[in-house]
């Protein structure tokens, strides 16, 4: 079996990288090689294409030109293209989000058969939070009720009625925060359109403009965030524990192997339930039945929900296929390289669109729709079980590597967990522990895997660092198939990787709820959209101590992070006051003020502030410092 290697720690993925050589299919490393030099250009985002007479390009050494043909300088080309990655963040989240509300939506007026609501109390809660009257009205009226509030979030609103799946959201005092300083989004679709505009060609000139449009953009991404986790939640449940498996080796070569792979839900729950229906088919093409598997979000989901194993995620996507035993990829949208193309058709691999926002020339496109869900649901298994009757008896490579992982915690999880050593007050021995020094402070992991880092390098070095300096690690996105992947969500592993503090906390909660042994040392709060339920962890505590989100011990870092979606989720959680960390350079630094701007001034804007360290060991430093600093804004012990 390989060991870790150049281009990740994960043995699994250094197996698979050199089985690829051997093959000569061509990896997202290779790409990455050919690439090399990238342009510094790009990669400080001095480089400007948004009008037919460039591109233009700024001397990033302060030498000519230091204008684009139109004049626009360095801060404004780096201001503009930081906005439009933030809008573009945001249109993917919220966009997941709108699918969801389509189909609750269609759920509650019949329309969707094989779709229903499963959390009927956070369909309450949710209602409730936003105004939506209850009493006496009928799960499909205050379904339908909550669908049409979220379809009018991406509508221009009212000043006084802003974008209810923020206004409602985060603490007050924030909600008044963003209003008093134009920060609110009008409305998700409106703020999108608006940066496209702002941005154009000869419109807005002044950074400081440009960055406060995109600040109140990335709102749009956290509503979109917030909402696609509510909506799931209700349609599909609000996960609670669940034991699986991670990495390449949950494959099985005897199974019709099918992995699921993007971000949404929509279709991959239906998959989980078809599955195991499916099994006699299964048996009778020679296979021991239907195994699911999970790739990126679209994994996580079904992970915190039904325990599905997680096979990898993005930036290792094609070593999936490598493995030759893969039979069928099931694809929604988001974080799907196009290059899985040529790696199924090299491994014999059925790839599968599903979605009209996402095609890829090569794979088999079958479009879904809700109304339908099952019997499209069985029409890709099927696809999966005749590839498989090709790959029968054929030699597969599967990596033995899989670790052990408990998931499946959304803030109603860790609430009702923390409910059984305090019934009355479920949020005092959370607060008691971070008061006494036990919790240093709370790190939330998100983002992606980057292939100019060494996979998974930085998320295991900083969670290493901060789980033994008692800081309570949350983890989502593919930050949370990083840390799975290498033990962090075994609860086994408390003893050699936590400090003392944080070791007895989960104990003690894992203890109250009868695990027999600690919580695991990070926390799987979700996929990326499911990032919002850290906040929806951190609002409740905020409110139970009297301060605001900018007050609490709480940091965030995406040390890996790839996609816009990642620059619009630390855009947010600056926004909401946390000092946010980035492990790899982001397109500004190009622009001296807009760099000085996002590491430092928006602290008085906002009172969140990123941190951008490549270095991970120095990474960590910089996150317990801030959690030190905001400790003793408290009077907390540091
Ligand atoms: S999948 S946005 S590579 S976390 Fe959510 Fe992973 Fe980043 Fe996509």
């Amino acid at each position: 079996m390989a060991k870790s290697c150049k281009v990740s720690l994960d043995p699994a993925v250094c197996e698979m990288v050199e089985k690829a050589g051997r093959l000569e299919v061509e990896t997202v490393w290779d790409r990455y090689q050919a690439m090399l030099p990238q342009c510094g250009f790009g990669e400080t985002g001095l480089c400007c294409r948004h009008c037919l007479q460039g591109p233009c390009r700024i001397d990033p050494f302060g030498g000519e030109p230091k204008a684009g043909i139109c004049g626009a300088t360095a801060d404004v080309i780096v201001a503009r293209g930081l906005d439009r990655a933030i809008a573009a963040g945001g249109a993917s989240h919220s966009g997941h989000a709108k699918h969801i509300a389509h189909t609750l939506k269609k759920a509650v007026r019949g329309k969707a058969p094989d779709y229903a609501i499963k959390d009927k109390a956070k369909l309450r809660k949710v209602a409730e939070r936003l105004g939506i009257p209850t009493e006496g009205r009928s799960e499909a009226e205050i379904g339908l009720a909550v669908a049409e509030a979220a379809l009018a979030d991406f509508n221009e609103k009212a000043t006084e009625a802003p974008v209810t799946w923020v206004a409602t959201t985060v603490t007050e005092k924030r909600s008044k925060l963003l209003m008093e300083r134009g920060l609110m989004p009008k409305g998700i679709d409106y703020e999108i359109a608006d940066i496209m505009h702002r941005t154009h060609y000869g419109c807005d000139a002044d950074p400081i403009n440009l960055l406060q449009a995109g600040i109140r953009c990335s709102l749009t991404d956290f509503a979109g965030c917030h909402m696609g986790t509510d909506l799931s939640d209700i349609l599909f449940g609000t996960p609670q524990p669940v034991v699986s498996e991670a990495n390449l080796g949950v494959l099985k070569a005897d199974m019709v192997n099918v992995a699921v792979h993007g971000h949404n839900p929509v279709l991959s729950e239906i998959i989980v339930q078809v599955a195991e229906e499916m099994k006699p088919e299964a048996k009778a093409a020679g296979a021991g039945g239907v195994n699911v598997v999970g790739i990126c979000c679209t994994g996580n989901e079904v992970l915190m929900r039904h325990g599905i194993p997680s096979c990898t995620h993005s930036l290792s996507q094609e070593m999936a296929l490598i493995t030759g035993a893969l039979d069928a990829v099931v694809m929604d949208y988001q974080c799907i390289m196009p290059s899985l193309a040529t790696v199924a058709e090299c491994m014999g691999t059925r790839l599968i669109t599903t979605m009209e926002t996402m095609k890829i020339p090569g794979a088999i496109h079958i479009p879904f729709a809700e109304e339908r869900a099952k019997e499209i649901a069985r029409e890709i298994i099927r696809h999966a079980i005749e590839a498989f009757t090709r790959r029968r008896g054929k030699p597969v490579d599967i990596p033995q590597n899989r670790s052990k992982v408990v998931a499946g915690f959304s803030a109603e999880a860790i609430i009702n967990a923390l409910s059984k050593l305090n019934a009355d007050d479920p949020l005092k021995p959370l607060l008691d522990n971070i008061v006494a020094g036990n919790i240093r402070g709370v790190c939330l992991f998100c983002g992606c895997n980057n292939v100019k880092v060494p996979q998974d390098r930085n998320f295991v070095t900083m969670a290493r660092r901060l789980l033994k300096e008692n800081v309570l690690v949350l983890a989502s996105g593919c930050g949370a198939g990083a840390l799975m992947r290498h033990g962090f969500m075994d609860p086994a592993s408390v003893d050699e990787v936590c400090g003392e503090g944080l070791k007895a906390v989960l104990t003690a909660i894992g203890e109250a709820n009868g695990l027999g042994g600690p919580l695991p040392p990070v926390l799987h709060v979700g996929s990326c959209v499911d990032t919002s339920r850290a906040v929806a962890l951190a609002v409740p505590l905020a409110n139970r101590l009297g301060v605001d989100t900018d007050q609490l011990p709480v940091v965030a870092s995406a040390p890996e992070a790839t996609a816009e979606k990642a620059v619009a989720i630390g855009t947010w959680a600056v926004t909401l006051g946390i000092p946010t960390h980035v492990g790899v350079m982001l397109p500004v630094v190009g622009s001296r003020y807009v760099t000085q701007v996002l590491t430092d001034k928006v602290r008085d804007l906002t009172g969140g502030y990123f941190i951008v360290e490549p270095d991970p060991e120095s990474a960590g430093q910089k996150l317990l410092a801030a959690i030190d600093e905001r400790r003793a804004g408290l009077g907390l012990n540091v």
